[in-house]
């Protein structure tokens, strides 16, 4: 009927998206079934989903810039401040409750007490990036996508993390120069890709709040920013049309690239224990508190982010989600763009209650695993430590097997342990960070209901179109 076909044209792309990651599993098991490639070829097949998420990262920053500043000058210094507490509060009560409900979790189903950390071999071959990578960088084509001017850095973390997991026996030896990088990460305090995103949001606050109190000249900034806003958004549509293909051969080379699935029974119940945490905090807990403070139906809401969710799901960086997540949230959910953008970029950066849950299982777990008691007091340190790694990890993939070790060594366990996680990684981070996602979306709908009263005062004082507030 009519409503059928206004209903497909409505969501063509989610649809497409869809589809185009039932295609690229197919056509990755069918690959790796009858046509087994090599590594340098797989590299060649995902190269149509590595261009996606280079032009992903390349619009985040034009983005993070124009949406943060014009997010903050557009409100008065009380009302931004206000607004910027209640998302800190949403983002940090969300994060301990996801953290509980791990913790819960891992204690009642305790999927390592029953194997020991031997029976889990830290193996699995993984061949040189540099070949590919140097090739890839040869024919210039890769250098068109810089996604940021730091990214031989991150290259060479990645690098480190694949090695560090190539063979058993210098295993110890990789795993210590990957704890050496990890912790320059933390050190130099940008732990995000090579880009410092926190720093960057604290800098368009500063800039923003100063903008907004210039009145008359600050004027010609704030409509400069908003233009930038507007164009990025514009880009952000275009790539938006390639991401079904992206999408496709990203997903396909993963399947074709994954070592062995055998790791999945011997890791199965850890795995199952993750996924069911995220699903009872995404399916019950979040959309709980949404009814109780907005009282609109939650799943209409999470329906309204599915774009960004799939996105989520196949990239597993949240911060490279960003651009279609401000898309759905706006768009389909109707969410004012003084508070998207004031409180999206944040939240993609420090509120991730996906990673929060699966630190607090996975050290628990490594504990199990190792036949390690802990105490009250070390399981309090578990969730303090977990919500803090969590707030520390930045929006990219891998981060929070990255920021793992903050909490291990808090409790006293090997932080080298993290290899015994890190064979399932890939399939974790996707769904982790698909909650991340969501958390950040439910969070903006708290938030502008919670401060509807300032933006209706706002409105009827400011002579700025109500409709369209720039
Ligand atoms: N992949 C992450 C994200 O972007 C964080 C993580 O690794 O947990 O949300």
């Amino acid at each position: 009927g009519v409503n059928l076909r206004g209903l497909l044209r409505r969501n063509w792309l989610l649809i497409a998206t869809v589809v185009s990651v039932v295609l690229g599993i197919a056509l990755g098991i069918l690959v790796r079934q009858f046509a087994p490639l090599s590594y340098l070829d797989t590299q060649y097949f995902g190269f149509p989903g590595e261009i996606l998420m280079r032009m992903l990262k390349l619009v985040i920053l034009p983005l993070i810039i124009s949406s943060m500043i014009t997010g903050v000058a557009a409100l008065d210094s009380e009302v931004s401040g206000k607004i910027g507490l209640r998302a800190v509060v949403y983002y940090f009560s969300t994060t301990v409750i996801a953290v509980i409900l791990g913790i819960i979790l891992v204690m009642t189903i305790k999927p390592g007490v029953s194997q020991t950390a031997d029976n889990i071999d830290r193996t699995g071959t993984t061949p040189d990036v540099t070949t590919v990578d140097t090739l890839l960088d040869l024919v210039r084509v890769r250098s068109h996508f810089p996604d940021d001017p730091k990214w031989t850095f991150s290259h060479q973390l990645q690098h480190t993390i694949c090695h560090s997991t190539a063979s058993k026996d210098k295993s110890v030896y990789r795993c210590s120069k990957w704890l050496n990088i990890t912790k320059e990460y933390m050190i130099v305090g940008s732990y995000s890709d090579g880009m410092n995103i926190l720093g960057l949001i604290v800098f368009c606050v500063a800039f923003g709040l100063i903008i907004g109190k210039m009145g008359e000249r600050g004027r010609i900034l704030l409509e400069f920013f908003d233009a930038l806003n507007e164009a990025t958004m514009k880009l952000v549509q275009i790539i938006m049309w390639y991401m079904p293909i992206g999408i496709l051969f990203l997903i396909a080379a993963k399947i074709i690239e994954v070592e062995t699935w055998d790791i999945f029974r011997k890791m199965g119940l850890y795995m199952v224990t993750v996924l069911t945490g995220l699903a009872i905090h995404s399916l019950v807990c979040l959309p709980l508190i949404f009814f109780i403070i907005v009282r609109k139906n939650p799943y209409t809401f999470t329906l309204g982010m599915a774009q960004a969710l799939v996105t989520a799901l196949m990239i597993s960086s949240s911060s490279a989600t960003l651009p279609v997540t401000f898309r759905c949230a706006e768009e389909n959910n109707r969410i004012d763009k003084r508070i998207t953008r004031f409180v999206l970029p944040v939240g993609a950066t420090i509120n991730m209650d996906g990673t929060a849950l699966y630190e607090a299982v996975a050290a628990i777990f490594i504990a199990q695993l190792n036949d390690y008691a802990l105490d009250v007091g070390q399981i309090v340190t578990i969730s303090i430590t977990s919500t803090v790694a969590s707030i520390g990890a930045a929006g990219v993939p891998n981060a929070g097997l990255v920021t793992m070790v903050i909490v291990l060594t808090a409790v006293g366990l090997p932080a080298n342990d993290v290899t015994l996680i890190m064979a399932v990684d890939w399939l974790l981070d996707r769904f982790r960070t698909m909650i991340n996602v969501l958390g950040d979306a439910y969070g903006a709908g708290i938030v502008q209901k919670l401060s509807r009263k300032e933006l209706e005062r706002m409105d009827l004082t400011s002579d700025v179109d109500v409709a369209n507030p720039f």
